[in-house]
């Protein structure tokens, strides 16, 4: 009886084993993945300010397709790179833009009236 419980024993570490090693392996190849994405992009986009908050360094843009960074219209809010790029702008003025994309990170870098 001794015999057949010290290999019962040994039977259950084995089996569990691979359960705890399984997850690890995953998470490191999802990790990998995620990384691919974060490669950053630069376009140009016309559209026009609907909101300003220079405080937060924020400008909201209602604008057209940018192909090169795969965005269609929207409207949506970036940071302003620098800050110094919302000096004078106002709400409903037309405006071209660079924009500058990383992962859901976005900001413009440069902004002229259109
Ligand atoms: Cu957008």
């Amino acid at each position: 009886m001794k015999v057949l419980h010290t290999v019962l024993i040994v039977a259950s570490i084995v089996a569990v084993g691979p359960a705890l090693a399984g997850p690890m392996a995953d998470m490191s190849g999802m990790a990998g993945m995620d990384h691919g994405k974060q490669t950053a992009k630069t376009g140009k986009g016309v559209g026009v300010i609907t909101a300003i908050d220079p405080k937060a360094a924020k400008v909201t843009i209602k604008h057209g397709p940018i192909p090169a960074v795969g965005w269609p219209a929207m409207t949506m809010t970036f940071r302003a790179t620098p800050p110094t790029l919302l000096n004078g702008l106002r709400l409903g003025q037309t405006v071209a833009f660079d924009v500058r994309t990383q992962g859901m990170d976005a900001e413009v870098t440069a902004l002229r009236p259109h």
